[in-house]
């Protein structure tokens, strides 16, 4: 799919005033700096549409972004963020939450893992969430360029087999590299045939 507009719309922290519902739609989340926000500006050709850092928690609300006037990616504040106050988690769950469970266009959610390190029980314990909530997911692995092919088939390998301990059948994933363009093609592809999908239906 080629990208021949990105633009950024608005930012919420609640669900309900968040744009129109009549766009397949697709969010990205995880935990703080896993690179939610680079995967986003690298899906739409853009390295200034959505705030990256190197401090976490940079992405603190519903942040919608317009793509080819078609659809729209959806940036989300990371989970797991150690230095916030107990009631801003508490905040954010529940906006993450009501987003994930009642936005009605929501067509996936990308789980992103970071590839450097061996599975995490907090993004484990959120992809078993989805399953309860009936929420519709892939999973990202981001970062690829930093670690050994080696190193990253390894990490990537041992979560999805942590997966399957719970699961039946596993998610479609994808290794990425924000800073190589790696993944890129095949999560649009993906995305462009959700976008049909999405059109027969409406
Ligand atoms: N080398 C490398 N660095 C990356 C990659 N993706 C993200 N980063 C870096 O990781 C840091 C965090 O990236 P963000 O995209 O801001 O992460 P985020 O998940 O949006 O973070 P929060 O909004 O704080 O939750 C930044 O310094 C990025 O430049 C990647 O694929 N390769
Ligand atoms: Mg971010």
């Amino acid at each position: 799919m080629v990208i021949k507009t990105a633009e950024y719309l608005i930012s919420n922290v609640d669900w309900e005033k968040c744009p129109t519902p009549d766009k397949p739609e697709y969010a990205f989340i995880g935990r703080s700096n896993v690179g939610k926000s680079s995967v986003i500006n690298m899906l739409a050709n853009n390295e200034k549409l959505a705030k990256t850092s190197g401090t976490p928690g940079k992405t603190q609300l519903i942040n919608h972004f317009l793509i080819n006037k078609e659809w729209y990616l959806v940036d989300l504040p990371g989970y797991g963020f150690a230095k916030v106050s107990q009631s801003q988690r508490k905040s954010w769950e529940r906006m993450i939450e009501d987003y994930l469970r009642k936005r009605p266009n929501l067509s996936n959610v990308f789980v992103l893992i970071d590839s450097r390190h061996t599975p995490q029980k907090l993004d484990i314990d959120f992809i078993s969430k989805l399953g309860e909530w009936n929420v519709p997911f892939q999973i990202i692995f981001t970062k690829a360029d930093k670690n050994s092919q080696l190193e990253t088939s390894r990490n990537v390998k041992a979560f999805l087999n942590k997966l399957r301990e719970t699961w039946q059948f596993l998610p479609a994933s994808y290794v990425t590299s924000a800073v190589k363009k790696t993944g890129r093609d095949q999560i649009l592809a993906f995305i462009e045939e959700m976008n049909a999908r999405f059109q027969r239906i409406a």
